[in-house]
């Protein structure tokens, strides 16, 4: 830790020596400061090239205003003030490190429902070709608590009008990312159409091995890309790297198909069923000479007195000091007795009083006896009840084949405010979306690589046609100044943020404090990545300790299907509210936290 900090401050130094520099250092032009990156004027809005089903890139704000819907809708079920989707979203640059004339969607509002969607140019069909969905996601706050996911929205009489899109519009698969305190989530889930009785139910993905947390802090873009394959098997990436891959078939819970067999529900276990595996041996006497009431204790009689031992002297004596006080009053407080002090007599003596040996263990204890357990000869096994052929057993060998989609959104509610949306692509093609990501997401990223090593370069070549600087850095960083001061803000920052953290579980109105917190946050980070350091392994540790707590105290309902403990609240959900197709009443979007109010 210290080390990180050494170096932290070494290069804050060097930063801090060279900002007066540097600008001369550009006017020599001596070719070894090179500064410029990549000219912003080169950038052109992306274009897939190929096929595909819908595509934008947010540039262009007359195009975007056609093409877009803002949700009207009401949320049901929850209290009228907070029901309304009302979130602002806006087209803007990014706050930092944007191309020029490069615009997103950034949904600018924290802590309300927010929806949007579009219709695709092109309804997808689930037939013979994959589906392929990518878009890039920049928490530009980081991420406290929220969504940043979309939803493909399925083909159906209710989805005719945009205007109504909320949190039950039935949708075919849900994509992206989501985070409530210690809970990074990846979501892909999809509904799937029950063939024997039309319901439709959420089937959630297992979570990565890996644990995804960089996206939600380092405020950085990133890029998803979600694959599913008519032969059912899918493939998720985070800028370009897998972090995902399976089977519709396997990877998800409650899983498409349900069992063969089931246990029969009307089977009772015999009240006369022994499951007692082991009895005491009934055969079994109690030895004769087996002495239940030997103590367990003894007097140890190899002990004896120790030299002076003074046995008439007590350990404690009035004291010979005391007097009596003046107001005592015998009649009032009874007869006066000197407070008791320790015997000065016993002070250089091996004790005083009566003198008793220490207890030890008894080797002849023995203790209750009891018979030895034996097999029970009438046990009869565990119970199991009987199985029986599932009622409701069917086989889909194809869940690819979801509802057709025909539109595109995002329903969210978020606590960071400040998440702009890039370059959203649905296409049957993975190499169509693999071109746009080159032309769009690729370049972004190569800026924010060349500009973060740029810097780190410049210092050292600087420092290396300076030499003498290195004489300061060293200095530098000798003052116990710099590093008592170093190291006392990096401390009492990250205590903040956990106070901050641990207040937010408990009262979102101290959103204010968790703003001041992340604009620090913001600081230290902007530093951090100025400096081309992306080792932030502490941090993370900090977070963790607390992990698992955060989904009951949130309430957040568990959106994804890792633990037995979420999946069966999602059962649970989903078993009370049953919805049928048609009727708008679509299996209840998993995000509980949209409920709570205060
Ligand atoms: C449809 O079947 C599923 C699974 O067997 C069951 O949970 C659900 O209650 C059924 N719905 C209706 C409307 O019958
Ligand atoms: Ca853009």
């Amino acid at each position: 830790m210290m080390g990180r900090y050494r170096l932290l401050s070494l290069l804050v130094i060097g930063v801090v020596l060279l900002s007066p520099c540097s600008q001369a250092a550009e006017k020599e032009d001596d070719g070894e400061v090179t500064v410029e990156v990549e000219d912003p004027s080169d950038y052109t809005s992306p274009q897939p090239n190929g096929h595909y089903h819908f595509a934008e890139n947010f540039d262009d704000i007359q195009a975007f205003k056609k093409n877009w819907v803002l949700s009207e809708a009401k949320k049901e079920g929850i209290d009228e003030d907070i029901a309304k989707y009302d979130g602002v979203w806006e087209i803007e640059p990014p706050v930092r490190d944007g191309l020029g004339g490069d615009l997103g969607l950034v949904l600018k509002s924290k802590a309300k429902h927010a929806a949007i969607s579009s219709r695709l140019k092109k309804t997808f069909h689930f037939h013979d070709k994959p589906l392929v969905v990518q878009y890039e996601v920049l928490l530009q706050e980081g991420q406290e608590c929220g969504g940043s996911y979309l939803k493909l929205i399925a083909v159906d009489s209710t989805t005719n009008d945009l205007r109504n899109f909320h949190d039950k519009t039935p949708y075919s698969i849900m994509f992206g990312p989501d985070k409530c305190g210690n809970d990074h989530k990846l979501h892909f889930i999809f509904r799937h159409k029950n063939p024997k009785n039309g319901t439709f139910e959420e089937k959630h993905c297992s979570k990565p091995k890996e644990r995804l947390e960089e996206p939600f802090k380092d405020k950085q873009p990133h890029l998803y890309t979600l694959i599913i394959r008519p032969d059912n098997t899918f493939q998720i990436s985070v800028d370009h790297k897998i972090v995902k891959e399976g089977s519709l078939l396997e990877d998800f819970t409650p899983a498409v198909n349900p069992p063969a067999e089931i246990d029969d529900p009307n089977d009772k276990k015999p009240a006369d069923w022994d499951e007692t595996e082991k009895i005491p041996d009934p055969d079994a006497r109690k030895p004769a000479d087996w002495d239940e009431t030997a103590p367990a204790q003894i007097p140890d009689p190899t002990a004896t007195k120790p030299e002076g031992w003074l046995d008439h002297e007590p350990d404690m004596i009035p004291d010979p000091n005391a007097e009596k006080p003046d107001d005592w009053d015998n009649e009032m407080d009874g007869d006066w007795e000197a407070p008791l002090i320790p015997n000065p007599a016993c002070e250089k003596a091996a004790g005083c009083g009566k003198w008793s040996p220490p207890l030890i263990n008894n080797p002849e204890y023995k203790g209750k006896w009891r018979a030895p357990l034996v097999p029970n000869p009438n046990y009869q096994g565990r119970w199991k009840p009987r199985r029986i052929a599932n009622p409701d057993f069917f086989e889909d060998k194809s869940p690819f084949r979801m509802t057709s989609i025909s539109a595109v959104g995002f329903e969210l509610w978020s606590m960071s405010n400040m998440i702009l949306f890039d370059n959203l692509l649905i296409t049957d093609d993975p190499s169509v979306a693999a071109a746009y990501a080159a032309d769009s997401f690729d370049l972004k990223r190569k800026k924010l690589d060349q500009s973060a090593e740029s810097l780190v370069t410049r210092i050292i070549n600087y420092s290396n046609d300076n030499p003498w600087l290195y004489a300061i850095y060293i200095v530098a960083v000798g003052l116990p100044l710099v590093l008592i001061a170093v190291f006392f803000c990096g401390s009492s920052e990250s205590e903040e943020m956990k106070k901050a953290a641990r207040a937010k579980k408990t009262d979102m109105d101290l959103a204010d404090d968790v703003q001041d917190i992340n604009e620090l946050q913001d600081d230290l980070q902007d530093d951090q990545q100025q400096l081309g350091d992306e080792d932030e392994e502490d941090e993370e540790e900090e977070e963790e300790d607390d992990d698992g707590d955060d989904e009951s105290e949130t309430g957040t309902a568990a959106t994804s299907s890792e633990t037995s403990r979420t999946s069966k609240t999602q059962l649970d959900l989903q078993e009370n509210e049953p919805a049928a197709e048609g009727s708008g009443d679509a299996p209840r979007s998993p995000r509980k936290r949209r409920t709570r109010k205060d």
